[in-house]
């Protein structure tokens, strides 16, 4: 059977999965749900949040064990030195634990009020029956966003706070001149940082559904830009630019869908 990753379509974590999987040459269809939808298909694989790899009848319900299986298999996704490797992998995970949910949580609170474009980058990708329910069931979502993610604007603030914070450290990091995080090849710590990073920095290569630049509140728009000039910034656009081809959306994908099916 093919291989399968189920994902959201707008999320940072399956961008990093999906980047692994185009780098690795294998194929795949993804299936694309909206957020808590996404339960349908992520609890009976074992799973709770996405992404999901689905391969060779075994689950992979989280995106640092994905990047492993595809590494395992041969996709080169870490340096071949094991000190590197080490070095690689606590960027990852440091990546993984501080910027993807603090990025989340501070995007969330600039654009929960905006339901229509909320709609517009949750919801390609998914089925027909999905599409048609979503608006009904949004706000609830949105209140169960709020909930569990502890939105609040004293919250977001602290979390626009760490997401500056890694981004020091990013800058701290290449200021001895090497061209990637753990050294001299593009590895997953790259594009682990360019993934987590990209609900602040909207890249256009991006290409799962992130809202255009012009489209989110002006406050949101003003603070991407500041982080688009930062060092740290400048060097995750980079790597959406050389590593990351020509951008394209999980539409595309729908049409590759074996069934609506979870
Ligand atoms: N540690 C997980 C985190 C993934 C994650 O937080 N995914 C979010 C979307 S960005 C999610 O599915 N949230 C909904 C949920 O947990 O039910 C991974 O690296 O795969």
């Amino acid at each position: 059977m093919i291989p399968r990753l189920i994902t959201m379509p707008h999320s940072h974590y399956c961008e990093k999965a999906r980047w692994a999987l185009d780098l690795s040459g294998i194929a795949y269809v993804e299936h694309a749900h909206p957020p808590l939808l996404h339960m349908l298909a992520t609890k009976p694989r074992g799973g709770r949040s996405v992404p999901v790899f689905e391969h060779d009848g075994k689950n992979y319900t989280d995106s640092t064990d994905i990047l492993l299986r595809l590494d395992a298999l041969g996709a080169n996704l870490y340096p071949l030195d094991p000190e590197r490797r080490r070095d690689a992998l606590a960027l990852e995970d440091d990546f993984d634990t501080v910027l993807g949910p603090h990025a989340r949580r501070w995007v969330y609170a600039q654009l929960l009020a905006h339901s229509r474009l909320l709609l517009k980058v949750m919801t390609p990708g998914a089925s027909t029956l999905e599409r048609i329910a979503y608006p009904a069931i949004l706000p609830f979502v949105k209140r169960l966003i709020r909930k569990s993610l502890r939105i609040t604007p004293a919250s977001a603030e602290r979390s626009l706070g760490l997401v500056h914070q890694t981004f020091t450290q990013v800058e701290q990091r290449l200021s001895d001149g090497r061209p990637y995080l753990a050294g001299e090849r593009f590895t997953a710590a790259d594009f682990t940082f360019a993934s987590l990073a990209a609900p602040v920095l909207l890249p256009p290569r991006y290409r799962g559904c992130m809202p255009g630049l012009d489209e989110v509140p002006q406050t949101m728009r003003e603070e991407v830009l500041r982080l688009r000039a930062t060092v740290a910034g400048r060097f995750a656009l980079r790597m959406f630019e050389q590593h990351r081809g020509a951008s394209s959306q999980p539409e595309k994908h729908a049409s590759q869908r074996a069934s609506d099916s979870p």
